[in-house]
């Protein structure tokens, strides 16, 4: 990987169908190839109670910290081919429902975006304890669209997420 246009950027990666921990291990070993995008840094994994959609089970969630070389553009199509990779089929699911694994780009460098297929950073991250804990975790002092994530993270309800130890 060249460092020449380096840019840095988060995803957020969930799943609540199958082995959802090994499903998202298998995501992240998939993205970060070492080649187009190295992983920086990992959080830890969360259990979330389902958010939008209540009657499913619960999810598994994580962030990752990425260097790219990759478009924002190139960068969603391969988290899509991952997601294909792994068993994720949207022709058959609800909208917020459950999957075996998402992955959604939550920011990329300083850039904001807007167009039907990427929005930048992404629109429901305030919205959402089951992102901004795991990203807090690795990086609370960043800001984002005007906003520190340890403090966005100090006005969710963060009520039912659990920490989880790291798998052996
Ligand atoms: N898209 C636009 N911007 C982005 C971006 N920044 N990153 C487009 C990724 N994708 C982006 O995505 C629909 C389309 O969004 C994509 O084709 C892409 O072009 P999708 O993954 O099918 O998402 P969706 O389900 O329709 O909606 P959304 O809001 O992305 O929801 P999620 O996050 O995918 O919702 N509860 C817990 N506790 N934990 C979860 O992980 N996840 C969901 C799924 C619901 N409830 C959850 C969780
Ligand atoms: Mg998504």
């Amino acid at each position: 990987m060249t460092d020449a246009v380096l840019a840095q950027a988060y995803l957020a990666l969930g799943g609540n169908v199958g082995n959802s921990r090994a499903i998202l291990d298998r995501a992240v070993s998939l993205l970060c190839d070492g080649k187009d995008i190295r992983l920086t840094a990992r959080s830890s994994e969360y259990f979330t109670p389902p958010w939008g959609f209540k009657y499913q089970p619960p999810f598994i969630n994580l962030c990752i910290a990425v260097e790219t070389t990759l478009t924002p553009h190139d960068l969603l199509a391969r988290a899509q081919e991952v997601e294909l990779a792994l068993g994720r089929d949207r022709a058959h699911e609800k909208r917020w429902g459950p999957r075996t694994a998402d992955i959604d780009i939550i920011a990329y460098d300083e850039l904001t975006l807007d167009e039907p297929g990427l929005i930048l950073p992404h629109p429901r991250l305030f919205e959402r304890a089951f992102v901004l804990l795991p990203l807090a975790e690795i990086a609370g002092d960043r800001v984002i669209a005007g906003q520190k994530l340890n403090e966005a993270l100090a006005k969710v309800d963060t009520t039912g997420i659990e920490r989880l130890p790291p798998l052996p």
